[in-house]
Order: C-alpha cells, then structure tokens, then sequence
C-alpha cells in the first residue's frame, strides 16, 4: 500500500525518491499496520532525507487524534524525526489563503508545545500550496532544492514497529508471570513443609500430655492402693 515514485533529475536540481504513506488515523483503524509495513519498509532503504507531514489547510484543528498520530511517529521514529520533518500545507486557496503564513507559523508553535520540543529539536519549516493552477510547482521547488538537502540523513537501520515492541513487551511479561509463578511454588512447599512441622509436633506435644496423665493416673491408682 506504500507508493513509491522516482522523479529524475530535471524538474528538480535533485533526483527524487518518494514514498506514500497511506493517511494516518483513518476510519479503517489500520494504522498499526501501516506504521508497521512502513518502519520495515525504511529499514530497508537504510536512510532518507526528510519526512513530510502533510496537513489540510483547510482542516487546519490539532485533534487529538493528529496528536496521537504525532506521539506515535515519534515513539517509532524516535525524537530526530522532527529535524527532519517538513510540513505542507493543502489546500491553502480561498479567502483563508492569505493567512496561511501566519497560521504555518502557528501550526509549528503548537507541534513543538504538544512534543515539547525546542526550535533547535524540531525548526518544522512550512509551505503552504494548492493544487489549483499548477500553483504547487513554486512550493515543491522550493521544498526539494532548499529545504531537504539542508537536511543530511536520517538512518533509518534501527527503527522498532510497533509490532515488534509489542512482542518484546508480550515476552518481557511473560518471563515476569514465569518468575512469579515459581516464586509461588517455591512458597508453596516451604508451606506444606511448615505444616507438616506444625502436624508432628501437634502429634508429639499429645503424646506427651498422654503419657503425663497415663504417669499421673498411675500415682492416683498407687495412693489408693
Ligand atoms: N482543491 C484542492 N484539492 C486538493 C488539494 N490537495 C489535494 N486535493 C484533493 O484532495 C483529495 C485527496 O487528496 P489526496 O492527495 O489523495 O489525500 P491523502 O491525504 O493522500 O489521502 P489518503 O492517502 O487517503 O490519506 C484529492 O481529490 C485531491 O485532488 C489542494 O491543494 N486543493
Ligand atoms: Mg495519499
């Protein structure tokens, strides 16, 4: 479901290798496995330059779900993702259009206070575009000539899915139950051994007084006698 697409040298100063991440949080509730099918495929690729995050204009809220969406892009990628990450913004046509500068600005501000990020860990430069009129080429040049070769790579050998870290926390508490369970065994029989104790020395402790009064009846019987 990851596209991939190849733009040569040309209509860029740069050759271009782009992948398609499917939408995040959509209504199929798929998103574990595209993180999934993802990280393996940058695994594969061993680095890139930049990751884009791609935001509606015109939808312009931080739901908590985009913030989810972001907390999991970071927990998977981990915290260098952000000086690698460029933000467009769609759809930045209409009468809002003009205050798409302002707002990008904005846009950045709140990731970074959500993340609690500085500007240093997270510069989230923003392009705003339409793809009306062929107005996106300007942007997306500016994008692919300036801003990702300031970048340098971001290697992507050691990234965890989220699949794999649910396994290593599925066998992680498994090996914890484990332990506990022999802990409890162990308990177990020095209990059983405990009461054992407790039931031969209950039998002794009679035995004793049995013969006491057996001793002391014998007396009695003596005096009588
Ligand atoms: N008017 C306008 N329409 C746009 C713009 N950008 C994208 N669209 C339209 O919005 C629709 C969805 O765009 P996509 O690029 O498929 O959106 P997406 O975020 O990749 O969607 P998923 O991959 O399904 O998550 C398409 O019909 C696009 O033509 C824009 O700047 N202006
Ligand atoms: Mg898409």
């Amino acid at each position: 479901e990851i596209k991939k697409i190849f733009i040569d040298k040309g209509l860029y100063k740069y050759p271009v290798s782009l992948t398609d991440q499917p939408g995040e949080a959509d209504s199929t509730g798929r998103d574990r496995e595209h993180a999934t099918n993802l990280v393996t495929y940058l695994r594969g690729i061993e680095f890139i330059h930049a990751i884009v995050l791609v935001k509606n204009y015109q939808d312009a809220r931080i739901s908590e779900t985009y913030q989810n969406m972001l907390k999991n892009l970071e927990s998977m990628l981990g915290r260098d993702v952000w000086k690698h990450m460029i933000i467009v913004m769609t759809r930045v046509e209409g009468p809002k259009a003009k205050k798409a500068p302002e707002y990008g600005k904005e846009f950045s501000n709140k990731i970074r206070e959500i993340l609690k990020l500085t500007k240093e860990e997270a510069p989230l430069p923003v392009l705003g575009l339409s793809n009306f009129n062929e107005q996106y080429l300007e942007p997306l040049q500016i994008l692919i000539n300036e801003l990702v070769p300031q970048l340098g790579k971001f290697h992507c050998d050691t990234l965890h899915s989220p699949l794999e870290e649910l396994e290593n926390e599925l066998v992680a508490k498994i090996r914890k139950t484990d332990a506990a369970f022999a802990k409890y065994d162990e308990a177990r029989q020095e209990l059983d051994g405990l009461y054992a104790r407790l039931i031969t020395t209950e039998q002794r402790l009679k035995s004793l007084e049995l013969s006491w009064i057996f001793k002391i009846k014998k007396q009695i019987n003596g005096h009588a006698s």
